[in-house]
Formats: C-alpha cells, sequence, structure tokens
C-alpha cells in the first residue's frame, strides 16, 4: 500500500531534515545566488516562490520521491476521468468536470454528465442576465439585491468570491446569511426592501438545519411584508433535492440543481455560485472557470517537480510530518482574499482532517494542518508577533498581486513592500550580533544593550511561500482556488485517506437536532451529561429573567 511507501520515505526525509537543521536559509541564500531561480516556477501571470523554505535540492528530490511512489497519477486520473474516488459515500469527485472543455466527454456510471453541466450553466446565464438587466421582475420591479442563504460549502465559497470580485460588480447588490443566529438575517432584513429582494437558498441537500431556518424566516418576512401569492417569486434555490426546493413553493424554472459528485466544499465552480454570477456577470464568471482549468491542465501534466500544487502539497507533508509543525498560517496581501483564509481552512481541514485511512485503518502519521489567518497588513499589527517570535513555527503562505484593482499606487507599493519584508524577515532573522551593533549605533550603554538583546533577536529560518500574481481578476481566482483544491488532493492521496467525506460534520447536523426538545424543555428527557444538564438549567433560569 502507498502509506508504507509513503513511511519508509519519511525515514529518509527525517535524515535531510537533521542534515538541514545544522544550517539556515540564509546560509543557503548567501551559498547560492540562484536559489530563487531553482526554487520558484513562473507559470500563467503567477510566481510561485518557495525558495524560503528549510530545503535544498536533495531534500526537496526526497519529496519528489514521496510524490512518485503515492500513487498521485492514477488517483488523479481516476477523479478526472469520474471514478468513485468518494469511497466512503459511494461518489464520483467531479468538480474539475465544471471547469472542463465544453466538447469533453465524462461519464460517471456511463452517463455522460458534460451536457447536464451545460444545461444548467444555460439557465444560470439566463436568468443572471434576466436579473442584472431587470428584465426579471419581483414584486417591486428589478432586482436591487440578492441574498444567499446557504452556509459551509453553499456559502464560502460564493460569499469569499464575491468579496474577491467586487472591482466586477455590476448587477444587484450581493449580501450572505449562513448563521442560524438570529444576528445575521436581522442585519440584512436592515439594509434591503422586501420588494425589490431575491433571495437564493443555497443548499445541496435542502435539509440543513440553519439554511433551512433562516429560508422560513425570509418567506415568513416577505409574506408580512407583501402579497402571499407574490412572495413565490422572490425566491430561487440551488440544490440537488428538487422534491424538497418544490415543498418549499421554489418553482422549477427557478431552481439550479447539481450533482452528488459535486461535494459542498468543491461547489465553487457549480450553481452554487449563482449569486457571483448575478453579481459580476457571466462572461467573467466564465473566466473565472477558464482559471481554474489553466490550474487543473498545469496539475495534470506538469512534472512533479515543476507542479506548483504538487509542490504546495509536499511542503505540507515536509512541515507536518517531518518537521511537526502543526500549524499553517495563510496570509493575503489583498484585502479582497479577506475570506480566502476561512474558504481554505475548509478545504484543507474538512477535507484532510481524518484520523483512518480508506480502508478503516488509522493513519499512521498526522493529517491536515490547522489553517489560519488573515490578509496582511493587517496581521502584522497582530498575530505576526508570535510567527517571529514564537515558539512555534508557523509555516505562511504570502499572497500579493503585481497590480492593484484600485487606483492609488502609493497604497499598492507600500502593501507590497511590507509582504516582501515579512518573509525576507521571517527568513532571515537577526543575530544576537547584529542586534547588538544596532543598538550600539542608536547610542544604547553597554549595560542597556545587554539587557535588550535577547528580546529583539530574531531566529529566522522560518519557512514561507510567495504566490505573486499579476492581478486579482475572476481567472486569476479560479486559478489560485484550484491550485489549493489539488493541493488538498494530492496530500490526502499521500495520507492514503479520503478527503471527500464530511462525517465529522455529519455528527454536528445529528446532535443539535438531538438536543433542541431539551432547550425547548417540550420533553422530560435528561441530558447526556451533567455539563450539558447543568448549562441547559442555567440557561432556562437566565432566559426567563
Ligand atoms: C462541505 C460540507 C458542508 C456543507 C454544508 C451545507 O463540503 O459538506 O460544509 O456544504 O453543511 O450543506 P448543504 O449545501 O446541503 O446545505
Amino acid at each position: 500500500m502507498a502509506v508504507n511507501a509513503v513511511k519508509a520515505h519519511l525515514v529518509t526525509l527525517k535524515a535531510h531534515r537533521n542534515r538541514l537543521a545544522r544550517t539556515t536559509m540564509r546560509e543557503m541564500f548567501a551559498g547560492d545566488p540562484k536559489r530563487f531561480s531553482r526554487f520558484s516556477i513562473a507559470w500563467n501571470r503567477l510566481v510561485f516562490d518557495y525558495s524560503k523554505h528549510r530545503l535544498d535540492a536533495r531534500a526537496f528530490d526526497a519529496l519528489l520521491d514521496v510524490a512518485k511512489t503515492a500513487g498521485i497519477k492514477a488517483r488523479r486520473e481516476a477523479m478526472f476521468s469520474g471514478r468513485i474516488i468518494n469511497e466512503t459515500e459511494g461518489r464520483a469527485v467531479l468538480h474539475t468536470a465544471l471547469r472542463a472543455p465544453s466538447d469533453d466527454h465524462i461519464e460517471v456510471d456511463g452517463h455522460d454528465v458534460m451536457d447536464d453541466i451545460a444545461r444548467v450553466r444555460r439557465a444560470m446565464t439566463r436568468f443572471a442576465n434576466a436579473v442584472r438587466n431587470g428584465k426579471y421582475e419581483v414584486t417591486g420591479g428589478a432586482v436591487s439585491d440578492v441574498v444567499n442563504i446557504g452556509i459551509g460549502g453553499s456559502d464560502l465559497g460564493p460569499a469569499m468570491a464575491t468579496l474577491a470580485l467586487a472591482p466586477w460588480h455590476d448587477g444587484p447588490k450581493t449580501h450572505f446569511v449562513s448563521n442560524v443566529d438570529a444576528a445575521d438575517l436581522a442585519e440584512v432584513f436592515k439594509v434591503i426592501r422586501p420588494e425589490t429582494t431575491l433571495f437564493i437558498v443555497a443548499s445541496k441537500t435542502f435539509t440543513t438545519q440553519e439554511t433551512m431556518r433562516n429560508a422560513q424566516t425570509a418567506r415568513d418576512w416577505l409574506q408580512r411584508k407583501l402579497k402571499r401569492s407574490d412572495v413565490g417569486a422572490h425566491f430561487a434555490a440551488l440544490s440537488t433535492n428538487l422534491e424538497a426546493t418544490r415543498k418549499f413553493g421554489i418553482a422549477d424554472e427557478r431552481t439550479f440543481g447539481f450533482w452528488d459528485w459535486v461535494g459542498g466544499r468543491y461547489s465553487v465552480w457549480s450553481a452554487i455560485s449563482l449569486s457571483v454570477m448575478i453579481a459580476i456577470g457571466p462572461k467573467r464568471f466564465g473566466e473565472f472557470l477558464d482559471g481554474a482549468r489553466e490550474a487543473d491542465s498545469h496539475f495534470r501534466t506538469a512534472d512533479y517537480g515543476a507542479n506548483s500544487p504538487v509542490i504546495m502539497a509536499l511542503l505540507g507533508i515536509w512541515y507536518r510530518n517531518v518537521w511537526g509543525f502543526e500549524t499553517h498560517a495563510v496570509l493575503p496581501y489583498d484585502n479582497r482574499l479577506a475570506r480566502f483564509p476561512a474558504y481554505l481552512q475548509q478545504l484543507e481541514m474538512e477535507s484532510n482532517g481524518k484520523r483512518v485511512m480508506m480502508d478503516g485503518r488509522a493513519v499512521p502519521m498526522d493529517t491536515g494542518a490547522i489553517v489560519w489567518g488573515e490578509p496582511g497588513t493587517n496581521g502584522q499589527h497582530a498575530f505576526y508577533q508570535l510567527i517571529h517570535q514564537g515558539t512555534s513555527v508557523i509555516p505562511c503562505d504570502f499572497l500579493v498581486a503585481a497590480q492593484s484593482n484600485d487606483h492609488l499606487p502609493e497604497h499598492h507599493e507600500l502593501l507590497l513592500a511590507n509582504c516582501l519584508a515579512q518573509s525576507e524577515a521571517l527568513m532571515l532573522g537577526k543575530t544576537l550580533a547584529e542586534v547588538k551593533a544596532e543598538l550600539a549605533q542608536s547610542g544604547f550603554t553597554e549595560k542597556e544593550i545587554k539587557r535588550l538583546a535577547p528580546h529583539k533577536v530574531f531566529e529566522g529560518n522560518r519557512p514561507s511561500t510567495t504566490l505573486l500574481y499579476e492581478r486579482l481578476d475572476p481567472k486569476m481566482l479560479g486559478t489560485l482556488i484550484a491550485l489549493y483544491e489539488h493541493k488538498v488532493f494530492v496530500q490526502g492521496v499521500i495520507w492514503g485517506i479520503n478527503s471527500f467525506d464530511q462525517w465529522g460534520v455529519e455528527l454536528g447536523k445529528a446532535l443539535a437536532r438531538d438536543l433542541i426538545p431539551l432547550v425547548e424543555g417540550s420533553t422530560k428527557a435528561m441530558a447526556k451529561d451533567s455539563s450539558t444538564a447543568g448549562l441547559l438549567a442555567a440557561y432556562r433560569k437566565m432566559s426567563s429573567r
């Protein structure tokens, strides 16, 4: 089994780690003027720089050996061609088909899915155009606001992409409601007019508690404000469950489907992004898909040593399994990518936060890293302290555009300088001798230097990748997301796990259902443990005050 081969490679990799632990990146850069060109890939308006890592050519080759023995090629082709690789749910994994060339033939169970995809895309395009040009009318005429109601994979992708592509918005205003906390919906109610609002209920299953609660509350709100018979036109649905969308009262012509081979967190390419298409228009949405398709073809054709998602995955393995670093920070120096870390959190942690392999045995190594992050430069004034001087080493991804979408060049130069400065500082650090010299130059006394110097030392040698792209546009966003999707895929193959199920999420859905009657007080049943029982009792007391 591939994972045994991976385990054997880990022994070799650990030897490389021990060897490299005796040197620093600072020394490696000083000793090799070509280090950047050796460890970077320029491809499609994007530079992927992985030179600031604890790597040399020998360690990199050893990492590539992991990729070669893990069975990535066969699994990759199985995914792209529609084989059932999500074995625990008995499903194909074909988000890549959603952005494949329209003349491709991709079959699931002998059925060509490309016609289905084209049919739904045409229906989405017609509807999005009609909403955008005002031909689709609701009670008060043209739609002024679109509210996407969905959660998890039915929210994070479109919400992240809508924010990222704000410069291309030329349709109605878009809002996202996900949380069952009434605060989420209540804040949106404050800024929309019932007469001109379209609610899009985005739910693959159309049974998710939070989404159905929010959708029902939105419908009640409209029914109070409008003529009951007018409310239907204010709803569209994105779902695989036609029976449930009909039962909710959403007409079939405003229901846009997808299929069980599109996982929730991989659904941003599907009908789930109707709100994005309405915001930026079908043409730009097509460019978004084009960008992802280019990443697909890079992933399928480039040699592992020049394959960005494969290298991203291997670096993750290197730090998680060989160096024992537990977390990974995603730091976009691109404010409109503010939701990208949250999006990747779901993509990576829901996909690879698994403890058993495909055959049910425990994975013999650590899996999914803890992903987190915030846009720069804000993060610099918050948590970067720990990244620079804390006791944990946190590999980082810096993302930054060469061109800004806003016409304030002084801002962009400052932003870029900050981004480059951070990765440089993390790599170089500052030695005690450098700190002492600096303090002496600033006129500090010998005694003060002795006291202050240790606090000002930066260990350095802290790893980071930089993704420098020409400009954040629909195509580039598509490329970036798809690169991370394939990174996650490769890691899943190496660990031998199923990256496409989410039993942990299912558990949460079931547990809340059981507790509702206890919260409502409609049962005499007891909570399963004294903590829950105690909290429920306290809740009853406090809520009745
Ligand atoms: C994603 C997960 C999960 C899912 C939500 C919403 O991969 O399965 O985040 O997207 O639970 O599910 P529905 O779309 O069915 O409402």
